[in-house]
């Protein structure tokens, strides 16, 4: 059945770097073999429900700019957006895809109905993903849309809406697993503070460890294989969030004692809200052994805000899939473009275009990527640099077999003078240059 949505637009094709048409792939082949995987097996891109389908256009000064044939809170409405969604991620050739509870279904008046709504419209993706091919990459919840979840959803002052968040969870990852996703987020959208005032800190944590670590069991329990996975954002919506970025999320997980049991879905946009460039979060969370999964998705660097736009800095991607590279590839992750349209891009095909752009600039980056590798045209240059710690000496100070007052008799009776050495950085930004 075709919803008509699209028009006649037939499936995206890959039609190589000369072509014009908008509505082609010019750099992203899927079936193209790079450091030995299909380059959709490196990338597997994943659609994000939400704003593709669920959001109307809205800013803080204007309401709805979209018009969808599907929108409206009815579950004919629901079953109409999910139509065009499968459409969509078939035209688009994209593998995978992620919602929210509240994306999908439209909310009703008690808990057990919503529910049995999302119940409902789970068995209705199932079918399509049967019919398609297409695969869950993550399910998660929206704790944070509704008026209930205002101060918080783990972290809220009131035990009761810690209770309803924790059933609101435990239904989505039900979901999740029935639909075989490969992951379950947590994106802490109001698990933060506006104010001290009102705020005990350390209550908060507590509770939020308490939460994580009853999700995790849950997952075991239930034999659920996917990662659970922490999306960290330093503000927006709550002045302060907890999860700020990946170091703090290693942190939390530390102190709870779940290092080993949760991982990091890392959004480009989060990482340089928090202060960071993309390549730190992934290169911290890969040192750190918790690297999951990403959200490419930019935002305006002059707005400050979390503008979600497609992807289009090739140079910048490339160095982001380098790290993702070093980091052994995606395992459960992939790349999910939790990107929207600007509101003035009202026709469908905005959409498609969209994701078009962000695919093939991914594909560009994450080929760039490779071929640094391939050539050692970091890695290289890298080793030469901490070529010292080879040394005898150098081993035995790491691995302990030295104290400080050993460390400093050796200065003094081998005369050790360190002569600097150029950090070549110049040199290694001209080396990517060549690649991108
Ligand atoms: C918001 C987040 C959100 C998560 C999923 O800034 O990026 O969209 O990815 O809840
Ligand atoms: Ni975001
Ligand atoms: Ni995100």
């Amino acid at each position: 059945m075709n919803t008509g949505f699209f028009g006649d637009i037939k499936k995206i094709k890959y039609e190589g770097p000369e072509s014009t048409n908008p509505l082609a792939y010019r750099f992203y082949n899927p079936d193209e073999v790079v450091a030995g995987k299909r380059l959709e097996d490196h990338l597997r891109f994943a659609v994000a429900y939400w704003h593709s389908f669920a959001w109307p256009g809205g800013d803080p000064f204007g309401g709805q700019t979209f018009e969808r044939p599907w929108f409206g809170d009815t579950m004919e409405n629901a079953k109409l957006k999910a139509d065009v969604a499968f459409e969509m991620f078939s035209l688009l050739g994209a593998p995978y895809y992620c919602f929210h509870d509240a994306d999908v279904r439209p909310e009703a008046s008690t808990f057990a109905e919503s529910a049995a709504r999302l119940d409902e419209i789970a068995d209705y993706f199932a079918d399509k993903q049967k019919k398609t091919g297409i695969k869950l990459l993550w399910g998660t919840a929206n704790l944070f849309s509704h008026r209930r979840f205002m101060s918080g959803a783990a972290t809220n002052p009131d035990p009761d809406v810690f209770a309803y968040a924790a059933a609101t969870v435990k239904k989505c990852i039900d979901v999740t697993k029935r639909l075989k996703g490969e992951n379950y987020v947590l994106w802490g959208g109001r698990e933060g503070y506006e104010t001290l005032l009102n705020t005990d800190l350390k209550r908060e944590q507590e509770q939020a460890g308490r939460f994580l670590s009853l999700v995790v069991d849950y997952k075991h329990r239930i034999g659920f294989k996917g990662t659970i996975l922490i999306e960290p954002k330093p503000q927006e919506p709550t002045k302060h969030q907890y999860d700020y970025d990946v170091a703090t999320v290693y942190g939390f997980l530390k102190k709870f004692g779940l290092e080993n049991e949760v991982k990091v879905n890392i959004e480009q946009g989060h990482a340089i809200l928090a202060g960071h460039s993309f390549e730190h979060e992934l290169a911290l969370a890969n040192a750190l052994g918790i690297f999951g999964s990403i959200d490419m998705n930019r935002n305006d660097y002059q707005s400050g805000w979390d503008t979600d736009q497609f992807p289009n800095n090739v140079p910048e991607m490339a160095l982001a899939y380098y790290q993702v590279l070093q980091a052994g590839g995606f395992k459960t992750g992939g790349t999910n473009f939790d990107a929207k349209l600007r509101r003035q891009s009202l026709d469908p095909q905005d959409l498609l275009i969209a994701h078009i752009g962000g695919m093939d600039c991914c594909a560009r980056g994450l080929k760039a990527a490779a071929r640094m590798i391939e050539d050692k045209a970091l890695s290289g240059p890298l080793e030469e640099r901490y070529a010292g710690w080879k040394s005898a000496e150098g081993k035995a100070m790491l691995s302990g077999k030295r104290t400080l007052e050993e460390i400093a008799e050796r200065v003094v009776k081998k005369k050790i003078e360190p002569q600097p050495k150029s950090g070549r950085q110049e040199f290694l930004e001209n080396v990517v240059n060549r690649y991108v």
